[in-house]
């Protein structure tokens, strides 16, 4: 982690705490510090590595912020922020995106106004009931109103997976253009973050008119939100923002290079142009001469890159966290990819919640080329969705027998169980009839509201259950919608080691949990990943690739996924000490 992502966590904890009325004192420690450590000429990871220096030779930094940012270092988050944005709603921060609105006056209106999100706010604008408030007036109100567009946009992420179908959409109509030479779509889509701001698109042409032109009669565009001379903005019908920029063949890679991000990724590599006496930027690499600049390349990526004797890094990787590191000590691992998964551990039917049959559901895995599933419906605890009390589970369990004996060696259908983890703790099914599962899956869905305490030990002791083999989406997050619950990871991984069990990472794009930074954590364990659709259709399976996009920004190699083995050998896994 750098110190502009250091200062960044110290500004938010500053907001944060701010905002939930603490100690004045507290809160301008962590700005102060914020400040310093942006500003700092050296790197805060450089000198926590330099075992003859300390910290807190800086000005302003103790013990206790010099401990913080050594966890930051580490781990690359702070288990402070973390829980502090739990305690605050996800609407109630968004107040804090209107520009002008500090935490203080934010506070004030969730406080004494109950304001719980951007249209509550909206209302009590327009209600006049903001300008009774103390510190507040008729100014302040037509300051709220006038940001909240910007608030609402900034809000606004798509999914992965939305994002990834307008670029299809872009990719299509674009390249119907004969004007266009070359094309690449940019940014957080390219690095494959599961959530995406908005698109950026790069287009090598000689006519950036023409090019325009073409695209401004894109079928999805709602609106032109601004047009130069070789950069476009627009907003599609779907309200998803899109940026083009046109530029010549020669900065095609440097463009590509710039714009794929993350901005971390290229504060660091023109770090390390600087000090070669080189200069990186979107249009090309350059030698700086006394009085002039000498275009070395930027042509393609590679170029970029290999004027700085780097290797080109995959897109997924470049968010400075570990990749830099790695390039240094060699060759960059080799990232797992689709064509190295074999089987599909996590999936329904229409016994429980799926819309295909278990017929459905094996013949589309066959075509694509699996060579084994398992089926794992849910547990009686999960009535909504019909869930299997025993008798029903050994019924289907007998049918997938009879499937295999038909199946041969072309497809195993292992005998699985999505099984619930009570509220109270404890299995949804007996231990007899999970002892009969080939693969079992153990899930919280219901008391995510519970303490920390209360979900980590449920977990942990699922985890300690000799039948179960993996924890399915073990933060159950949902983008966009709904945060995870509260648990705490760390012993989690631990639990999964000890007993060597596997934690999920689930590749419905809605889920993406784990998500990359906690696989990585999981990995520095020693605990496999197993990346399962939860597929309720059979299309649905074809979600893999969202997880594998993941599990690369993780740095997950073949060998940290378990299902790129085959069941024989993955089995051998299962409950392997540690
Ligand atoms: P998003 O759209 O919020 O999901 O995230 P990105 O990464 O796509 O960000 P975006 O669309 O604002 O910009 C695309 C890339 O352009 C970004 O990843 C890096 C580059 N970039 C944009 N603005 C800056 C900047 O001010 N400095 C640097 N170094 N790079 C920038
Ligand atoms: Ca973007
Ligand atoms: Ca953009
Ligand atoms: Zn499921």
């Amino acid at each position: 982690m750098n110190n502009a992502r250091i200062a960044e966590v110290f500004d938010q904890l500053a907001d944060l705490l701010e905002f939930q009325g603490a100690n004045a004192f507290r809160v301008r420690a962590y700005r102060n510090a914020a400040r310093t450590i942006g500003d700092l000429a050296e790197q805060v990871s450089a000198i926590l590595a330099d075992e003859t220096r300390s910290l807190t030779e800086i000005d302003g930094i103790g013990k206790d912020l010099s401990e913080k940012c050594q966890v930051l270092v580490e781990t690359g988050r702070l288990p402070q922020l973390d829980e502090l944005r739990r305690e605050i709603p996800e609407s109630v921060l968004a107040l804090l995106r209107i520009p002008g609105l500090g935490p203080k006056k934010a506070a004030a209106l969730h406080k004494e106004l109950g304001i719980n999100d951007l249209d509550q706010l909206k209302a009590a604008c327009e209600a006049h009931r903001v300008r009774e408030l103390k510190g507040f007036g008729e100014k302040t109100e037509q300051t709220i109103l006038a940001g909240l567009d910007t608030a609402r946009s900034a809000e606004q992420r798509m999914l992965w997976a939305t994002a990834d179908d307008l670029a299809h959409e872009l990719r299509e109509h674009l390249a119907a253009c004969p004007a266009v030479e070359q094309l690449e779509l940019a940014g957080s889509y390219r690095r494959g973050r599961d959530t995406v701001g908005d698109l950026d698109v790069l287009v090598d042409s000689p006519d950036a008119g023409q090019v325009m032109d073409h695209f401004a009669r894109l079928p999805e565009l709602d609106q032109v939100l601004a047009r130069g001379d070789t950069k476009m903005s627009v907003r599609t019908r779907g309200g998803c923002q899109i940026d083009l920029r046109v530029v010549p063949a020669r900065s095609f890679g440097a463009a590509l290079q710039y714009f794929t991000g993350s901005k971390e990724h290229n504060v660091v590599l023109r770090g390390l142009a600087r000090q070669r006496g080189l200069k990186v930027n979107e249009y090309g690499v350059f030698r700086l001469r006394d009085d002039s600049e000498e275009y070395v390349g930027g042509a393609t990526e590679e170029e970029v890159y290999a004027a700085l004797d780097l290797p080109v890094f995959p897109p997924e990787l470049r968010e400075a966290r570990q990749e830099f590191e790695w390039a240094q000590k060699g060759p960059l691992p080799r990232l797992v990819e689709l064509d190295d998964i074999r089987g599909d551990l996590h999936m329904h039917t229409t016994e429980t919640d799926g819309k295909a049959t278990l017929d459905e559901m094996i013949a589309a895995a066959r075509q694509r080329g699996l060579k084994y599933i398992a089926i794992t419906d849910h547990s009686q605890r999960v009535a909504m969705a019909r869930g299997l009390d025993p008798r029903r589970l050994r019924a289907q369990w007998a049918e997938i027998d009879r499937r295999n004996r038909d199946l041969g060696r072309s497809l195993t259908v292992l005998k699985g169980i999505e099984c619930d983890i009570l509220e109270k703790g404890g299995m949804d099914l007996p231990d007899d009839v999970l002892a009969e599962a080939d693969w079992v899956l153990a899930s919280v869905h219901y008391g995510q509201n519970q303490s920390r305490q209360q979900i980590t030990e449920r977990i942990l002791e699922a985890l300690e259950h000799p039948s179960v083999s993996c924890i399915a989406h073990p933060t159950g997050r949902l983008l966009t919608r709904r945060p995870a619950y509260d648990v705490d990871l760390e012993a989690v991984f631990r639990a999964a080691r000890q007993h060597g069990k596997m934690l999920e990472l689930n590749a419905n794009p809605l889920r993406l949990d784990l998500n990359d930074v906690q696989c990585a954590a999981a990995r520095s364990h020693g605990v496999p990943i197993v990346i399962g659709t939860d597929a309720h259709s059979t299309e649905a399976l074809g979600m893999m690739r969202y997880g594998i996009l993941q599990a690369r920004r993780g740095g997950l190699t073949k060998e940290d996924v378990a299902n790129t083995r085959s069941w024989r050998e993955l089995k051998k896994l299962i409950g392997r000490k540690g």
